[in-house]
């Protein structure tokens, strides 16, 4: 088995579906994954992804969708049908069209020690809302700045999968800000500090054909309109990397440069992690990257589950000795976990870019 540098919780999965109640009556949660991660009220947070559907039938496969007046509509589709195709659990197409099979949400969780979370009531869950949203939302970024927070989430319909921006600062009201970045996106993150005054952020778009599923980097004066995009890193042929890249919370702030920790997927579908080092002065320009994954699915919550061979993050905290950050992240597309990294240990394996 190959060895990483992550250092694992000892009490992974910290989170399970079973943990939670279902949003609704008669759905089960599937999946808990991708949390965002963030401090407030002197405690650790977690923004985490809540995926559901039906008990499953035999020979059928059943998953809500949400109506355009809010209500849920349940499809069923047997899955001998000649129409249906569906050889990846995550998604569907049924007569041409493309689904989901489970409906995402996110909801709010907190912990004192950043081990045990616990549900903290009277905080409302965040669902989808309106024709952008109606195969629900998923694996938001949070980014303080200021007394803000700034929610990036992926936000899927049959129109594509594009980027919302939620911002609210007491966690009960959220001022909504659309779409900012439209289909095929997703993976934003926005930094958490002002670049010469101008807010930057992570993002992921997907190019079918000439181009690929690359991360990008744009700028903005206010941070909902977003311009100058550059795409910063790309797929590395025959590597762990090699079908898609995307980035994961906004970057951490070290003497060397800003570093950033990113998930990469080979064509078999295995998520590791990686990272980068980008200039603290001009972000669009890398310096330095991993070769090999600083974290590679091993663990059976991370080989076995809804997807298998999955580590992908969103979300990390901060420790305190400056050195130490514990990364969050959704294991087989089933559970959460957690594990610490150092970061002059990842600092110790990047490699120098030469401009391209
Ligand atoms: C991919 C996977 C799924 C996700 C969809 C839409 O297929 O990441 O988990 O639901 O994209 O974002």
């Amino acid at each position: 088995m190959k060895k990483d540098i992550a250092k694992r919780f000892a009490a992974n999965p910290l989170l399970s579906p079973k943990d939670l109640k279902p949003s609704i009556k008669g759905l089960e949660i599937t999946c808990l994954l991708n949390p965002g991660a963030f401090r407030y009220e002197g405690k650790t947070w977690l923004l985490v992804r809540v995926a559901e559907r039906p008990v499953q039938k035999e020979n059928l496969i059943s998953f809500p969708i949400i109506k355009p007046n809010g209500d849920y509509e349940i499809i069923e589709i047997a899955t001998n049908d000649p129409a249906l195709k569906n050889s990846d659990p995550r998604v569907i197409n049924y007569k041409g069209a493309d689904y989901l099979t489970t409906l995402s949400h996110l909801r709010l969780l907190c912990s004192e020690d950043g081990i045990h979370f616990y549900d903290p009531e009277s905080y409302p869950l965040l669902t989808g809302k309106g024709k952008l949203e109606a195969f629900g939302i998923e694996d938001c970024r949070v980014s303080q700045i200021d007394n803000k927070y700034y929610l990036t989430f992926t936000a899927v319909s049959g129109n594509g999968v594009g980027v919302g921006l939620k911002i609210t600062s007491d966690w009960k009201n959220f001022a909504s800000h659309g779409m900012i970045f439209p289909p095929h996106n997703k993976d934003c993150a926005i930094f958490e500090e002002k670049i010469n005054n101008k807010f930057y952020a992570f993002h992921r778009p997907s190019s079918p054909e000439i181009g690929g599923n690359y991360i990008w980097i744009a700028e903005s004066p206010d941070g909902i309109h977003w311009g100058n995009h550059q795409c910063i890193l790309r797929t590395r042929q025959d590597n762990w990397d090699s079908a898609r890249v995307g980035a994961g919370a906004a970057p951490i702030k070290t003497d060397k440069g800003l570093l950033a920790i990113y998930h990469g997927a080979n064509k078999q579908h295995q998520y590791c992690l990686g990272a980068i080092l980008l200039d603290a002065n001009d972000p669009a320009k890398l310096l330095a990257q991993t070769d090999a994954p600083i974290m590679i699915p091993t663990e059976e919550y991370e080989t076995k589950g809804f997807l298998g061979n999955v580590v992908f993050t969103n979300g990390h905290i901060l420790k305190e000795d400056s050195d130490t950050v514990t990364v969050y992240y959704g294991a087989a597309d089933e559970y959460v976990c957690a594990a610490d990294f150092s970061i002059k240990e990842i600092l110790s394996l990047l490699i120098p870019c030469h401009a391209n």
